[in-house]
């Protein structure tokens, strides 16, 4: 933002703000001065040497002279490990029970005085001085932890209920590429350099700003030996440091990578769960609860801005879209049709009539989303706020005193999500949104956001919370107060309408968030880093089990030039949250804004994405189910292949599509680095042969698709319905596809459809699984090409 537009924002905001927020944040000082406990002296401490260990389901615990650990390998084959006494609960990842043990993996006295527990799925070494390796079955090594370290407080703060700090360092391969941590700018791959666990509101940001909205413990580590994920489960502050490794480093000797983690406090407890990039996530997702499968409307296109002031401007907004015969399937109300910024009002001036609104909208196919916003306008007379505080629902001093801060409305008090209680009581909210006409939610400022001139623009440390009735305060509840909202939410939604599928996507968000629903960009800056930072986090975040994500097209801020807006417009088209989005004080970003060509191109970018409909919706119900995200990276099923691993500016999109945007301006032509296997320009039919490079046209008219050979790719018809576009499988070989049908908005059994492709006699094939014909009409496409 530069100072034109803060100067603007101010405006909006009112300048009182201003002044207002250096006094939150002194307010904020002052709680914490006295709520925290003082830090003092320290020791550190380690785990010491191992003096022997008790065999017990899944494995054991080895007992060392200042510490224990406890291994145990669940069913599936993911590794627990937990230090000083924890236990794999409670966790605010798991999805559901903690997996149950795997009953044949053994503990048993390793060399050295150390231990190991041996099963089908994984080995795991622990040294005699607290050292754990994570080996494949047969040995090869894939992560090693050192051992542990704490600093605990001596002295006067001994008495106090400091948690201790702690230390885990850790190696991988010296091949090895790290993913993860939750949404990262600069990704997906993770360079060497320092990452912060605190989930932050950085305001418009570039690939070098860091941390964002959703950080979490959550690391992908990719390398010739093997592909595992390792989780921290421990939701405080923390920091990963990383360091990628050499081959052949200094004198010929490998230099491994590394990574460093350090948490001011909370549990050291961890899973690992090793296989290929797709077992990984099965595993992942298993652990941490199946991805929610947004409504098929959510799969289309959403328009929105910060700043449709009034009906008439939506109405005008929706009726562009429909006279130019441009698909559109939401519309998104920001903060700005709330009476006053409260939320789960509607100012009522400027939008008179919004049920009427939203039914003549959806009598066009287009449904109205809403902003929701956890602050409460602290204002006695305001039903929330008097209903809130009768309930006890806000967020507490360590003196008892409601914990002010500073938002949009004014000055606001911030429901405590992590109560189960609260969580029911703002559930029912969304009945008023539903009332007014909204079919889908849209978490903002939940990290949570509380505004101040100077400090951490949140709530204070010592802030009180439930935690589910343990009790505690900020410092572990910060990082999933926006997956607890998102919680409060879709669980409303849930008994609010039991027959639809709640839509709601949530801008911060922690490990198993997939639970509730989706993400976004948030606030990514117009430019060309910005759009390349725009598919790092939506990879990202679908390595961590986040599969329904997509950026603000056209970038948060500023005015994109036509060349860029297109650009932006035909990646999103291919991404599972396909919207454009801007704040206030930024230009348009509907289609027709940008000259007669571009609206041409985005609307075959609006068409082509309603035309794959049926294949997006296939791919939400395949992520819940095995945990593979939509956009997956082109090393997905080749984790061997080096050049793929490097690979950050082209995806797969599922099985069957290789999506190769194009993110640098002037660019007509571009180099796609290509899997194993036969590829099919979707455009020309031109197959191409990985692995390898190849250079492909890029005008501004298009961005390269290629298709999968083999490949059953379920399409809409000019009828709206299902058709399979089939891509001839490369002589000799076989392919195939699955298609989930759409089957409502609700709760609806879901019928997987299996397809298999052969060529025979230069002639395609397609079998249906269960079935003597093929029930859906058959396009065969590419087999000219075949040699
Ligand atoms: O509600 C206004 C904006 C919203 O448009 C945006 O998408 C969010 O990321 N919101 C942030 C708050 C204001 C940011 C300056």
């Amino acid at each position: 933002m530069d100072a034109r537009d803060l100067r603007r924002l101010m405006k909006a905001v009112g300048t009182a703000q201003g002044l207002r927020s250096v006094r939150a944040a002194w307010r904020r000082r002052r709680t914490d001065a006295a709520g925290l406990p003082r830090s003092g002296a320290e020791r550190a401490r380690v785990p010491g040497t191992a003096l022997g260990a008790e065999p017990g389901p899944g494995g054991g615990v080895v007992r060392f002279a200042r510490s224990s650990l406890l291994v145990r390998v669940a069913a599936g084959g993911a590794v627990f490990c937990g230090w000083d006494g924890a236990g794999p609960e409670p966790s605010y990842a798991l999805g559901g029970p903690v997996p149950e043990v795997d009953e044949r993996a053994v503990l048993e006295p390793d060399k050295d005085g150390g231990w190991r527990v041996v099963s089908e799925r994984v080995l795991v070494v622990v040294s005699r001085h607290g050292g754990v390796e994570v080996r494949t079955p047969g040995g090869v090594l894939l992560r090693r932890d050192l051992p542990p370290r704490w600093w605990e407080p001596v002295g006067p703060a001994a008495g106090e209920a400091v948690a201790p700090r702690w230390t885990q360092r850790s190696e991988v391969a010296a091949d090895a590429r790290f993913f993860g941590l939750g949404g990262r700018a600069a990704g997906p791959r993770l360079r060497d350099g320092s990452y912060r666990l605190w989930n932050t509101d950085p305001g418009p940001f570039g690939p070098e700003r860091d941390p964002l909205y959703i950080t979490m413990p959550v690391q992908l580590v990719v390398a010739d030996a093997g592909t595992h994920l390792a989780f921290h489960d421990n939701s405080w502050d923390g920091r990963v440091t990383l360091w990628e490794g050499e081959e052949g480093a200094g004198s010929g000797h490998d230099r491994p990578g590394r990574c460093e983690l350090r948490m001011d406090g909370g549990p050291l407890r961890s899973w690992v769960i090793v296989g290929t990039p797709a077992r990984v996530l099965h595993g992942w997702a298993s652990l941490t609860g199946g991805a929610a499968v947004p409504p098929a409307w959510a799969l289309g296109h959403h328009h929105a801005r910060w700043g449709f002031d009034s009906e008439r401007e939506v109405r005008r907004v929706v009726a562009g879209y429909v006279e130019r015969g441009l698909p559109l399937s939401a519309l998104h109300l920001d903060i700005d049709h709330y009476r006053g910024h409260r939320v789960f009002t509607v100012d009522r001036e400027a939008f008179p009539d919004l049920p009427g609104l939203a039914a003549d909208l959806r009598e066009r196919g287009v449904r109205l989303v809403s902003i929701v916003d956890p602050a409460v306008k602290a204002e006695p007379g305001l039903s929330m706020y008097d209903s809130g505080k009768e309930a006890g629902a806000f967020v507490r001093d360590g003196r008892g005193r409601e914990v002010r801060g500073l938002v949009w409305p004014g000055e606001a008090v911030f429901p405590d999500f992590t109560d189960p209680r609260v969580r029911a009581w703002w559930g029912e909210l969304y009945a008023e949104r539903l009332a007014q006409g909204f079919a889908g939610f849209w978490h903002d400022m939940n990290e949570p956001v509380s505004f101040a001139a100077f400090g951490d623009p949140t709530l204070p440390l010592s802030a009180r919370h439930a935690l589910e009735g343990r009790g505690g305060d900020h410092r572990e509840a910060h990082n999933v107060y926006g997956m607890a909202m998102a919680r409060a939410g879709y669980e409303g939604l849930r008994a609010l309408r039991p027959d639809e599928r709640p839509f709601l996507f949530s801008r911060s968000g922690w490990a198993g968030m997939q639970r509730y629903g989706g993400t976004w960009s948030g606030d990514v800056v117009t430019g060309w880093p910005g759009l390349r930072a725009s598919l790092a986090l939506v990879l990202g975040l679908g390595l961590c089990g986040v599969p329904y994500s997509g950026p603000d097209i056209g970038g948060f801020t500023g005015s994109p030039s036509p060349e860029l807006y297109l650009r932006w417009f035909q990646l999103g088209a291919y991404l599972p949250l396909f919207r454009t989005h801007a704040a206030f004080f930024a230009g348009r970003r509907e289609p027709w804004e940008f000259g007669a060509e571009t609206l041409e191109h985005a609307g075959a970018a609006l068409r082509e994405r309603a035309r794959l409909l049926p294949y997006f919706v296939t791919l939400a119900h395949l992520a819940r189910r095995t945990g593979a995200p939509y956009v997956r990276p082109v090393w997905w099923r080749s984790p061997e292949d080096r050049a793929l691993r490097d690979c950050e500016d082209a995806f797969l999109l599922g099985d069957s599509l290789l999506v190769a945007p194009v993110l640098e301006q002037g660019a007509d032509r571009r180099a796609v680095r290509l899997p194993r296997g036969r590829w099919y320009d979707t455009v020309t039919g031109r197959a191409h042969e990985g692995p390898g490079q190849v250079l492909l046209d890029a005008p501004l008219s298009r961005i390269p698709v290629l298709a999968r050979a083999g490949a059953v790719l379920p399409v809409a018809g000019v009828d709206g319905q299902v058709e399979l576009e089939v891509w001839a499988p490369a002589a000799g070989r076989t392919g195939g596809g699955v298609l989930i049908p759409d089957a409502g908005d609700g709760g609806e059994p879901v019928e997987v459809v299996r397809f298999t492709t052969r060529l025979r006699g230069g002639a395609v094939t397609v079998e249906q699984e269960g079935s003597a014909e093929v029930t859906y009409p058959v396009r065969v496409r590419g087999v000219k090409d075949d040699g």
